[in-house]
């Protein structure tokens, strides 16, 4: 209908700059780079862009330690090349949302330098989180908060008089402060940046860790995780490092900037939440004034697994769907989940929809992670997903790439919007970066993580025989480029019927045609439903999508033959048998 808004069944591809063209030939992607290649997205069928950050930078971890959110890092280009690369963007059809980094800035922020510089009692370290440390000398951290990176959440500075002195918080790495969101000043120059952006053009921001910023302030311990004997970073619990109370005001505060923005050309602009929640906390985050998307991470955790996956995608949709008046009949078809509770307070979600991803900077590619043997493990054991999900290898990535290529059949059928992370559409594989190569800070530090988050993050291949692939004219790429990369580059899979990016484009095209896909109703079959499920339950999952508009008269027989009206089936085989089907279902 006319009142749809876009970014309820969008495709967005999310661009790493640093990696997806380097047009100045200096070994680092660029703003002109993305410019120059917009039209693979156009190709891809997406309908926006999410670049992650562009900013001045250290680079300590890839940008997402920001020293200026109102520039562009002059390895990137120039506000200038950000406006061209707005307005190319758009004149082809395509929204951009770029980072917002509001839980933390980088330690080289003009006001974190003056705030340590200032010394104790200084106004500007209120706009941090400074505090003395315990112990006889304060030489112990405040509290016991752990560092989402490993180690203490709490850096000691050296003040002024050169002596060690108060210490100051850090969720992520030392060279990322973060900021203080009680403080006034602090709220008052978030709101100054997203005017700039959205005076800019752009459509709207991903939110780094959006569920970070508001602590409770009087900095209580966390609960000590028996495996680890460190405080524990659990969000199951009620943790006063996450998802505190005074986040929602944030968050309509913001809301209400991109309201002012409903009668410009772009229209009203949107936020998308980074947040690592239970569903039930994460849709709260979707209330009218609030965010309109939120990414289910629980869908990208999960293992390829028929029971595990179903699992994830019932509690998702069904934390959407109890939240929304509009979605009730959907909710009752999912039938009832006793550990997804509609949600304390006023809070009334309209409509929200889930928006699903199976890759992004921070994660295993798919089609290494769903090539890893999997047996026995169930997603509901969170110590069994850190198991798969964190060790990049052995890994079978033939048939990780082929699960990855049912993975996104999946995803793009499920109702609500999707994120595609550079890359993904090719197949690429986590290439083990050697360590003396290695940028990521995570590495080391944390113990849970083999080799940081370089794998995913390598540049992409777009043409030519050997590395660096048509991405860049030097073969001195800021991150090594594999050999056998040379069958997965744009080049090789563009003339390719069955290349993994025609699969995309073609999948992508089908959303955009069929009223069925995208928001709207989702139903899962079973042999009752459809016969030919017989004898193949437990490793094959099968849904039906229908349109939501408009209601049949009488309608019983809607879905029966589901493929030749406006309905669609989607059916994927977990198996290692293949599976007949008495339909003219499309068989990948
Ligand atoms: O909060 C978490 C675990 O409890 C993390 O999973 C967290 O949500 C995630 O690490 C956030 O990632 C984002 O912020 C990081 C940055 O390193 C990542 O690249 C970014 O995607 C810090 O800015």
């Amino acid at each position: 209908t006319d009142a749809e808004p876009w970014w309820r069944s969008a495709v967005v591809y999310q661009i790493y700059p640093r990696s997806f063209f380097d047009a100045d030939g200096d070994g680092t992607g660029d703003l002109r780079g993305i410019t120059s290649h917009l039209d693979h997205v156009v190709s891809l069928g997406a309908d926006a862009i999410w670049i992650s950050p562009w900013y001045p930078s250290p680079m300590v971890d890839g940008g997402y330690d920001v020293a200026d959110y109102c520039d562009i890092h002059p390895d990137f280009g120039t506000l200038d090349d950000a406006d061209t690369l707005i307005s190319t963007a758009h004149a082809k059809g395509l929204r951009v949302l770029i980072d917002l980094v509001p839980n933390h800035c980088s330690s080289q922020h003009p006001w974190f330098r003056e705030a340590v510089s200032g010394g104790p009692g200084h106004p500007m370290r209120d706009r941090f989180v400074f505090r003395d440390g315990t112990g006889a000398h304060g030489e112990l951290p405040p509290n016991n908060w752990p560092s989402v990176f490993g180690g203490a959440a709490w850096q000691r500075v050296v003040e002024p008089d050169g002596k060690p002195g108060q210490w100051y918080l850090h969720f992520f790495d030392p060279g990322q402060p973060d900021w203080n969101w009680d403080n006034e000043e602090v709220r008052a120059e978030f709101d100054r940046i997203l005017r700039f952006w959205f005076d800019r053009g752009v459509d709207g921001f991903r939110v780094d860790v959006a569920d970070a910023l508001v602590k409770d302030m009087s900095l209580p311990d966390v609960p000590i995780d028996p495996r680890t004997g460190r405080g524990t970073l659990d969000k199951s619990i009620d943790n006063p490092m996450w998802d505190q109370p005074g986040l929602a005001e944030v968050q309509r505060r913001w809301r209400a900037i991109a309201r002012e923005y409903a009668d410009t050309p772009g229209g009203e602009r949107v936020f998308v939440a980074e947040a690592y929640l239970p569903h039930d906390r994460l849709v709260q985050f979707l209330a009218p004034d609030r965010f309109q998307m939120s990414f289910d991470f629980e869908f990208l955790q999960s293992a390829w697994d028929a029971d595990s996956l179903r699992w994830v995608i019932d509690g998702c949709l069904a934390a959407h769907a109890r939240t929304g008046s509009s979605n009730d009949e959907q909710a009752a078809e999912l039938g009832s989940r006793d550990d997804v509770d509609r949600p304390p307070g006023g809070d009334h979600v309209d409509a929200s929809t889930a928006t699903w991803v199976i890759g992004n900077h921070d994660v295993i590619r798919p089609a290494t992670r769903y090539g890893k043997p999997v047996t026995g493990i169930d997603f509901r054991h969170p110590e069994d997903f850190d198991d798969i999900a964190t060790k990049a290898m052995p890994s079978d990535v033939d048939l990780g790439r082929r699960r990855a290529r049912a993975a996104l059949l999946l995803e793009m059928a499920l109702p609500g919007g999707a994120y595609v992370y550079q890359g993904e559409e090719l197949g690429l594989d986590e290439v083990q970066v050697p360590t003396d190569r290695i940028e990521d800070p995570t590495w080391q530090r944390s113990g849970h993580v083999d080799r940081g988050r370089d794998g995913c993050r390598v540049p992409i291949p777009w043409g030519d025989r050997q590395a660096p692939y048509g991405w860049s004219t030097t073969s001195g790429t800021w991150l090594p480029m594999p050999d056998h990369w040379a069958k997965l580059t744009v080049a090789a899979q563009d003339q390719d019927a069955n290349s993994t990016l025609s699969l995309y484009r073609a999948v992508l095209a089908e959303r955009r045609e069929n009223p069925a896909l995208g928001a709207g109703r989702m139903v899962w079959e079973d042999e009752t439903s459809w016969p030919a499920l017989a004898g193949v339950a437990g490793h094959v999952l099968a849904f039906r999508r229908e349109p939501t508009l408009p209601e049949p008269a009488s309608g019983s027989q809607r879905g029966a033959d589901s493929r030749g009206g406006a309905g669609l089936r989607c059916v994927v085989n977990f198996g290692t048998a293949p599976v007949p089907l008495d339909t003219d279902t499309i068989i990948i």
